[in-house]
């Protein structure tokens, strides 16, 4: 399955004339803005497309709590971890509306978690990063979760309908853990000097990581030109970034905080921030497996995939049980 979902790609935009029929009234049908349904036509690549992108997009809500997850008994009060507890548990729903939404596409949520646990399908690349205090809270909620949203706030009009109706509900509630996020920043930049220090500590380690998450340079992005032809994507993963540095960088200084990349300039001719490139080379190796936590992320999957079983089970063996009354009746 997963081998059908990545070759989806590099085979370059169809022109008109190369279209079937079908494929140029589909065409028309994204260019003037109308929503795909699951039951509409629509080509196998523009299917198999959204099973890549919205399983990946699933698998990363629920990998996601992981890093946070490991918090919650630790935050340092009773509100921080109420706040944290509905912050993980709004992840977990994110990823739930998300595997719903690629099941319209024909894709089983069973068949998309064993790609997962069998290494084939990826998750974002940040959560193979490790959280190692309170002020790593902080930094997630407000450049992982910002990172987010400033990518699926135009998710919202992309063009397959569940998709983008599933967005709209996910944006709002990434809003709340965004805020979260920085409300900790900012109690942590504004507290003792070693407080500062851990604040300056965490963005440190998460700037280049969350630069990541909007995938490599446009020129390596092999799925993007088709994606945005089909409104799959509405801007490209360099787009975003830079939109995410400048709004960003004036974050960084109202926490009187220092931004990491020290060449970090505002350029008056592009209206945006000039700003290093995170090292592609590190990306790669973490999306191939190898990053500081990947082992670690998939055993906690799996583990909690095999230990759920016996829910699963009962849960299955309740239904039939229901059936099987409401048929004798
Ligand atoms: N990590 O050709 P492109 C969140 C892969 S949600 C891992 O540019 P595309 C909420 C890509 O899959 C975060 N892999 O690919 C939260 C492809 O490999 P493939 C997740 C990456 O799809 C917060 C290859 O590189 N958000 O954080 C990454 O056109 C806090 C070539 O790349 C979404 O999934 C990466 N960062 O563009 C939860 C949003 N980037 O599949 C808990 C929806 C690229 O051929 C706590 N997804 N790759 O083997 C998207 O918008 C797109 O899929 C992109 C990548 C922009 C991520």
């Amino acid at each position: 399955m997963y081998a059908q979902m990545v070759k989806t790609s590099g085979n370059g935009v169809k022109t008109r004339d190369e279209m079937s029929d079908n494929e140029r009234a589909f065409q028309d049908r994204i260019d003037a803005g109308e929503k795909i349904e699951p039951k509409d036509w629509m080509p196998d690549d523009y299917r198999l497309t959204l099973m890549r992108q919205i399983g990946q997009h699933a698998h990363s809500e629920i990998v996601g709590q992981l890093p946070e997850g490991n918090w919650i008994t630790r935050a340092p009060t009773l509100e921080r971890k109420a706040i944290l507890i509905a912050k993980v548990q709004d992840e977990a729903g994110h990823g739930l509306y998300l595997y719903c939404a690629a099941e319209t596409l024909g894709v089983s949520r069973d068949e998309l978690i064993e790609e997962l646990h069998a290494g084939r399908m990826k998750y974002s690349s940040i959560f193979n990063y490790p959280t190692l205090n309170w002020s790593d809270m902080g930094a997630v909620g407000w450049l992982v979760d910002g990172a987010a949203i400033m990518n699926q706030v135009p998710l919202q009009r992309t063009s397959y309908g569940p998709y983008s109706r599933a967005m709209v509900r996910v944006c709002k509630e990434e809003s709340f853990h965004q805020r979260q996020g920085y409300s900790i920043m900012l109690k942590m930049a504004t507290g003792t000097g070693a407080q500062k220090a851990m604040a300056q500590d965490s963005l440190n380690r998460f700037w280049y990581p969350s630069l990541m998450m909007f995938g490599p340079p446009d020129a390596d992005s092999v799925h993007s030109e088709q994606s945005m032809a089909w409104k799959i994507k509405i801007n490209t993963n360099d787009e975003l970034r830079q939109k995410f540095v400048d709004q960003t960088i004036p974050q960084i200084e109202y926490l009187g905080l220092e931004c990491p990349d020290k060449t970090v300039k505002w350029n008056d001719e592009k209206s945006g921030y000039d700003y290093a490139q995170p090292d592609w080379n590190e990306f790669f190796n973490v999306i191939k497996g190898n990053g500081p936590c990947n082992k670690e992320r998939l055993a906690a999957r799996v583990k909690a995939w095999e230990d759920g079983e016996w829910v699963r089970d009962g849960l299955l063996a309740h239904a039939k049980k229901k059936a099987a009354r409401v048929a004798a009746e």
